[in-house]
């Protein structure tokens, strides 16, 4: 069933004679803006038939009205212009323009607002409705108004907005507008709070540039939050000040024997503060106690026997523990989790804890309950893959559930304990399960995940005795093992994390693959605009 989408009306002469709220409104506003500016709208030049549709956007919107025959034309002339007084929203004005600049060629000059003339951003007046993450977009043939009451809000709007606009503004390079945009009205807010995506830059290692450019392809549909995998058994790939050799030595390799690399502490805060900028929390995962060889080979007195193991660059796992008996252990936990809290302005560490299979069970619960005393210690709450509920790790403890089957009895268990879930199932939102039998890169242990497969569940229902109160959202997870660069990133990525994005944004009710396949469809000349690599799956009917 398609998103509650209203259309006003068709137009009649008199304003009386459509919908008593658009009509009534948009005439209003229209005589409101030519006292207040004493611009007559009628200088706006009359729009071109819009090439995009309100009928497209991904995710779905809670509520979308269309106002048939209105639009606004972006001009070379048209200003953007933000809340006075507010510093969030004038970067989020900034970061509008920057988007737009580069195909339409107009300056685009940023502003406090003091009439909502061309394109507003507002913090005051927003629905109600659209809590603290949503907003609501008016576009009328005057003025492209959006409203939220956090820069968040405006920021996800923005990400709306864009989509509304023809696929070309997407472009890097100068394009022939016009540049119109469809009236009508959107009133949207997220159905879940936790919105991810993982990158595991421990398999192989990605570039600051590389993750950057990630980044700014999750936040074009809501994404909100980015897992980064930064240690694992082939590789250490963050600055520990107190453990140099983690990275010098541990970040030294790859799958396969490559360069590797690691991200300085420096480097780490300008992620994380580029992902802020998109309005995306960066969740870093130090896996523990198991995919550990890269610590393990980088300090011999980590190892039970004192002796270093070898760098390791195969795919196999569950053979490194970490010496659950030694205190340098717990003194190496903590050292690395006090850097990595302080290098994170996100309320959660995430610790791992998945495929110990070189713990004993005992070691494993003695382990994380020496361990995640030390994640409150640095003032953040834990989070793990869903094995680490063994330990009870109790209510402000989110799990991170991998599985493939809704029948998960110790998550209903940690849920009724005040367990929070974030749902990644391997077989529906694992980036790196190959498409089908033909897709080169990628692994298949979890079997094919085509984009249906990726958007055909309901994650408020998904695990078995389980409450949709309980579960904070979707992370689609990228794991490297087969991937080495952007493009690569890019055909695993795209389109099914649109679909896992649009799970965890957009009402239920709306969920209906026939028309998200129809509205992907409709993306795809903006990821290509974009030069995003995607896939083109059959399953999709996708434009020329
Ligand atoms: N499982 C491992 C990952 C990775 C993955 C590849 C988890 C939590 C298989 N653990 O997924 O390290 O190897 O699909």
């Amino acid at each position: 069933m398609p998103s509650q989408l209203r259309s006003a009306p068709p137009r009649s002469s008199s304003p009386a004679g459509r919908s008593r709220g658009a009509g009534v409104r948009s005439a209003l506003a229209a005589a409101v803006l030519v006292a207040a500016t004493g611009v007559v709208t009628s200088a706006t030049p009359a729009a071109a038939t819009p090439e995009s549709s309100l009928q497209q956007i991904v995710p779905a919107p809670v509520e979308v009205t269309t106002r048939p025959g209105t639009a606004f034309a972006l001009t070379a002339a048209t200003e953007i212009r933000t809340q006075p007084g507010s510093a969030e929203a004038r970067r989020v004005g900034e970061y509008l323009a920057g988007l737009l600049r580069p195909s339409t060629g107009y300056r685009l000059p940023v502003q406090p607002a003091r009439s909502p003339r061309g394109i507003t951003l507002l913090l005051t007046g927003a629905d109600p409705r659209v809590g603290e993450q949503g907003y609501q977009l008016d576009v009328t043939p005057a003025a492209v108004v959006l409203r939220a009451r956090t820069a968040d809000g405006l920021f996800s709007g923005v990400q709306t907005l864009r989509q509304l606009l023809p696929a070309k503004v997407e472009s890097p390079t100068r394009q022939r507008g016009p540049w119109t945009v469809p009236g009508g009205s959107v009133l949207d807010h997220p159905r879940f709070g936790h919105r991810g995506a993982m990158l595991d830059v421990a398999r192989h290692f990605f570039s600051v540039d590389e993750v950057k450019r990630y980044v700014d392809q999750i936040a074009a549909y809501k994404i909100n939050r980015l897992h980064l995998h930064l240690a694992d058994d082939q590789g250490w790939r963050i600055e520990i000040k107190s453990w140099p050799n983690l990275a010098v030595h541990g970040g030294s390799t790859e799958v396969g024997g490559g360069p590797g690399g690691y991200y300085t502490q420096e480097q780490y805060r300008e992620l994380v503060a580029y992902a802020a900028s998109r309005h995306i929390t960066v969740v870093p995962e130090i896996d523990l106690p198991g995919h550990t060889n890269a610590a393990l080979s980088s300090y011999p007195e980590l190892n039970c026997d004192g002796v270093a193991p070898p760098l390791y660059t195969g795919t196999e796992v569950g053979f490194s523990s970490l010496c659950i008996g030694k205190e340098i252990t717990y003194t190496f936990v903590d050292d690395v989790l006090r850097e990595l809290a302080a290098l994170t302005p996100g309320e959660y560490l995430h610790i791992g804890g998945d495929e110990a299979h070189a713990t004993t069970e005992p070691d494993y619960l003695t382990f994380m309950n020496r361990v995640l005393p030390l994640v409150a210690k640095h003032g953040k709450k834990a989070t793990g893959w869903h094995e680490f509920l063994k330990a009870e790790p109790g209510a402000g403890a989110v799990a991170q559930y991998w599985g493939t089957t809704g029948a998960a009895p110790e998550l209903a268990a940690a849920a009724a304990r005040g367990t929070t879930i974030v749902l990644s199932p391997a077989n529906r939102a694992y980036l790196d399960m190959k498409y089908d039998e033909n897709t080169e890169l990628g692994l298949s242990w979890a079997g094919y995940v085509e984009v249906r497969d990726a958007y055909d569940w309901n994650p408020g229902a998904y695990l078995e005795g389980v409450p949709e109160s309980a579960i904070r959202g979707v992370e689609a997870p990228l794991w490297t093992e087969t991937l080495t660069n952007s493009d690569e990133i890019e055909q695993m990525a795209f389109p099914r994390l649109l679909a896992v994005a649009e799970l965890g944004w957009s009402p239920a009710s709306t969920h209906d693959w026939t028309g998200f396949a129809t509205r992907l469809a409709a993306q795809g000349p903006r990821l290509a605009a974009r030069g995003v690599d995607y896939y083109a799956s059959p399953q999709v009917p996708w434009r020329n």
